[in-house]
Order: structure tokens, then C-alpha cells, then sequence
């Protein structure tokens, strides 16, 4: 079949599923969050990562679908996680016709309400790249959601040739670090020099620090002592699914 045959299919068949990527604080350890990052079950080929598709269904019209049963199936699975006594906050990843999308604030709202997700348990991931395509859009898109009470994440930042004045005027509540500075920084003065200004900003705006791509314990040691706020990366957990990610949390309460 045709792979635009197979990703129509795949959207009727609910071929899609979430798995989460734990997010930890360094202060007391506690698991803060997850981010939900997609998977494709393939009649014939397997688990699929989203490099296999999204680009594909970005080009083809269908990522505003999967955007949106990405979102729901988040919304229901923090509602089930809370119905058993766990807070645990889900990133979701938007793409840029989402995010650039004006019913999308009315979605997210209606999704909340269907499924009885609390907004404030709900963190959109925008790129720096998509922040900056249209900075005054941004802005009124991101106070237009930060009023509905979900969180915003600014992702990949620091790679995306953004000015540092437009951040100002993004509100986000977490600044996720690209994982470049991550994997560099145990060798480069200049890449812990950046995180260490970006942990200050943070520090002084209120905001989330957040460190991706941790994968080595002497990356961690530097973030720790740079005062990195949380950390994602393949250190503390690969992407696991739902169940996996509540054994994990009674483990570390
Ligand atoms: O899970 P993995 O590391 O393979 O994901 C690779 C990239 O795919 C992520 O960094 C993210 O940008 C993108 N991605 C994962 N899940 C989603 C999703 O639900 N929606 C969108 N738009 N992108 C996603
Ligand atoms: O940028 P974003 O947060 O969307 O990235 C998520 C992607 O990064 C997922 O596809 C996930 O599998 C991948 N990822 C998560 N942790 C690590 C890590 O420690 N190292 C590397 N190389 N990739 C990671
Ligand atoms: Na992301």
C-alpha cells in the first residue's frame, strides 16, 4: 500500500499509541512529569518512531488528526493516572499547523473538559523554531492557552537562532534545553557557560530548567552543579509505557 493509504488507515484502524518519557526533578528526586511521544503500530513492520511518519503526515494533511488524538489520549490518561491518587503532568508535542492553528485554544479546552483533565496537568511543547515564525502570532497564542491554565514548554531551545528579547515576550512556564548543550557539556566550557546563563534566566523568571538528553552520569553531575532544575533523558528512563511509568513513580515516592 501506498504509505498515505497506510496513514489513513492507521488514523480509522487506532494504530497510534503514547509512550512517556519520565522527567525528573533534581531537587527532590520525585518524578515531575512525562513528556507523551508517539508511536505507530504497524500491521506488518512494527513499533514505528515518529521519524518514520510525522514529516509524511504534516505533508499529506493529517497531523492535525493524530495532533488531536495525541492530545486527547494525554488528557484521559492524566485523568486515570489522577483517579488513582497520581499527579503526574504530560508534555505533549504540538506541530507547527497546530500550534499556528486559531481553534486550537478552543480544543484544548473542550479535550479538558471531556475527559476531566485538569489544564494546569497539561504542557504544550512548542520548538523555539516555531515560536519565531511569527513572534506577535506567538505571543497571543500562548497568553490566549496560558488563560485556559495549561503550561507551555519552549523545546530545542538555544539552536533555533531566536533572540533572546522575543523570550521575554513567549510566556512559557519550562525551558527545555537542547540536548547539543547536554551532550557537550562535559567537554565544552562555552556549552556549560550557556546553560549556566539559562538556568539563571530561568532562576530569575520563575521557569522550569529543563535538561533533554541526559544519557551519562557525569552530564548529570555538571546540570546538578549548574542547577538544572529537571532532567529527561535515556540516564533516567527511555520512553515506557503508562503502566511502566506508575511503577516507576510509587517506586520513587
Ligand atoms: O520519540 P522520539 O524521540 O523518536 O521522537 C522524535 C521526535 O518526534 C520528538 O522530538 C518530537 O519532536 C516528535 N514527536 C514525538 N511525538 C510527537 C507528537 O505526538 N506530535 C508531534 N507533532 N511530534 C512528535
Ligand atoms: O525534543 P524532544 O523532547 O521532543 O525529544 C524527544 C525525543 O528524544 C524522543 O524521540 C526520545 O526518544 C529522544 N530521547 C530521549 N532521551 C534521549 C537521550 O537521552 N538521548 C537521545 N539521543 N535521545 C533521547
Ligand atoms: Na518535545
Amino acid at each position: 500500500l501506498m504509505l498515505e493509504t497506510e496513514l489513513r488507515q492507521a488514523l480509522v484502524n487506532q494504530e497510534f499509541s503514547l509512550l512517556y518519557q519520565p522527567q525528573q526533578s533534581l531537587e527532590n528526586g520525585q518524578i515531575e512529569g512525562v513528556e507523551a511521544l508517539v508511536r505507530w503500530q504497524h500491521p506488518r513492520r512494527g513499533l514505528l518512531p515518529p521519524a518514520a511518519f510525522i514529516t509524511a503526515m504534516e505533508d499529506m494533511g493529517l497531523i492535525d488528526e493524530l495532533g488531536e488524538w495525541v492530545l486527547a489520549e494525554s488528557c484521559r490518561q492524566v485523568a486515570l493516572w489522577q483517579s488513582r491518587g497520581l499527579r503526574i503532568r504530560t508534555a505533549v508535542n504540538l506541530a507547527s499547523s497546530q500550534f499556528e492553528s486559531s481553534d486550537l485554544p478552543v480544543l484544548v479546552q473542550r479535550l479538558c473538559h471531556e475527559t476531566r483533565c485538569p489544564p494546569d496537568m497539561i504542557e504544550l511543547e512548542i520548538t523555539e523554531s516555531m515560536a519565531m515564525v511569527n513572534p506577535q502570532k506567538t505571543i497571543e497564542q500562548l497568553s490566549e492557552l496560558k488563560r485556559l491554565g495549561v503550561r507551555i514548554a519552549i523545546d530545542d531551545f538555544g539552536v533555533g537562532h531566536s533572540s533572546l528579547e522575543y523570550l521575554l515576550h513567549f510566556p512559557h512556564d519550562v525551558l527545555k534545553v537542547d540536548r547539543t548543550f547536554i551532550k557537550n557539556i562535559t567537554t565544552s566550557k562555552g556549552s556549560r557557560a550557556i546553560v549556566r546563563s539559562l538556568t539563571a534566566y530561568c532562576s530569575a523568571m520563575g521557569i522550569t530548567c529543563l535538561a533533554e538528553g541526559v544519557e551519562e552520569q557525569r552530564q548529570l553531575d555538571y546540570l546538578d552543579a549548574l542547577a538544572v532544575d529537571v532532567i529527561q533523558g535515556f540516564l533516567l528512563s527511555r520512553p515506557i509505557t503508562a503502566d511502566e511509568v506508575e511503577t516507576m513513580v510509587f517506586q520513587l515516592a
